[in-house]
């Protein structure tokens, strides 16, 4: 029993430790998870940036479910970064920095995670002020790191 633990334990870790692209047939694959995961985080969170600077009506309802998906979201496309995708909109500097780029990565993470407490509150006005650092954090990312 103890050895089967620590066998799974043992697969597990390996499964963990792989490179991110081997999660992925092709380069190309990669590439577009992780277009379309931020692609749909950008939707909705475009949809939170409406409400938060009242082009559109708040809906409670639609920011939490919103949120929640840009939260959600925000924790996928670094998988999608492994060795040898190159290519998209990033530029060169997502491999070449890739401690800067993880901390950026974490940090919008984060600040998804604020954005999605706050909606959660049902309060415009913590709608507003989480949105503002979580656009930011996804800004900050961009201008390292995507191409324009
Ligand atoms: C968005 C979106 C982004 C961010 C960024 C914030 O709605 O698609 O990439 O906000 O523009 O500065």
């Amino acid at each position: 029993m103890k050895a089967f633990s620590a066998l799974a334990l043992a697969a597990v870790l390996a499964s963990a430790a792989l490179p991110a692209a081997a999660q992925f047939a092709k380069p190309e694959d990669a590439i577009k998870y992780r277009q379309s995961a931020l692609s749909v985080m950008g939707t909705h969170f475009g949809r939170l940036g409406a409400m938060a600077n009242g082009k559109m009506a708040f809906d409670a309802k639609l920011a939490q479910e919103s949120a929640e998906i840009v939260a959600l979201m925000s924790k996928l496309p670094w998988a999608g970064f492994g060795a040898g995708t190159e290519g998209g909109k990033a530029k060169p500097e997502v491999w070449q920095e890739q401690a800067k780029f993880n901390d950026l990565a974490g940090k919008a993470e984060a600040e998804a995670a604020k954005l999605t407490a706050a909606a959660k509150s049902g309060n415009l006005d913590s709608l507003k002020t989480a949105f503002g650092p979580a656009a930011n954090s996804c800004k900050s990312c961009h201008d390292s790191f995507r191409k324009r």
